[in-house]
């Protein structure tokens, strides 16, 4: 019998302001590429549902997402993304040839600087009422994710996927954080373009649109003038 998977995730609706978990879409993106039926648990994070001893026990840390298969726990979101592609390695989401794997891992993992610029900020933009914030310390976290910003443009100047010829894990990685940059105001497509093209065709996909938080129906304007 197959093990069961249960997935620990944010409820969108409870992550104030950005409405969404990043880390947590991009482990139910890759479920959905791969049509792995797991239960999805959406936690209350307004109510502390991450913290409670049950979810501690699984990652001391209190963060998400957290992976469950059968009596594996799997925490750290780039981990999660890394034991679903050898747990359900169909269809492919990491080159399987030793030429592409090193350019695909070295790619995911540097895509940690870009969840940890896009996180830094939205956990401000969380923790601050907009009444509230400083000009300069929002200009320093933004201009943290316009240097990543830059350094990304460039790995899809000319391409369609961070690696090779079809979609792998660190391109779902980087589309989750354009795509609450996007929802939070920031424009894309002036210093952006090649983000800009790779964020509309990954908008496009089956797993992002059956994922897509629900609670983004409205744009907000919090990086508007940044981009
Ligand atoms: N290092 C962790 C960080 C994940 C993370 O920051 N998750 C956020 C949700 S977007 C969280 O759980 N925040 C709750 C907290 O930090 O208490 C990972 O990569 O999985």
């Amino acid at each position: 019998m197959a093990e069961s998977v249960r997935l620990y995730v944010a409820a969108p609706a409870s992550v104030s302001v950005i409405q969404c978990s990043p880390p947590s879409w991009m482990a139910q993106i890759v479920l959905a590429e791969k049509s792995v039926a797991g239960e999805v648990i959406e936690l209350d994070f307004g109510r502390g549902d991450h913290k409670t001893p049950e979810l501690l026990t699984k990652n001391p840390r209190g963060t998400i997402p957290i992976l469950c298969h059968g009596e594996r726990v799997i925490h750290e979101t780039l981990a999660v993304l890394e034991y679903l592609e050898s747990a359900f390695p169909q269809p492919p989401l990491m080159p399987r040839d030793l030429d592409g794997l090193a350019r695909g891992l070295s790619r995911l993992h540097e895509s940690a600087a870009l969840k940890d610029a896009g996180m830094a900020l939205f956990a401000y933009l969380m923790r601050t009422p907009v009444a509230v914030r400083d000009a300069a310390r929002l200009a320093d976290l933004v201009g943290a994710l316009r240097r990543e910003l830059d350094c990304w443009e460039r790995h899809y100047t000319g391409v369609e996927w961070a690696v090779g010829s079809s979609l792998t894990l660190p391109d779902v990685v980087v589309f989750t954080y354009l795509a609450t940059a996007h929802q939070l105001g920031l424009d894309l497509a002036r210093r952006w373009p090649a983000l800009q093209a790779f964020s509309e065709r990954m908008s496009t996909r089956a797993s992002v649109r059956s994922t897509l938080s629900s609670t983004w129906q409205t744009r907000r304007e919090d990086l508007a003038g940044f981009g």
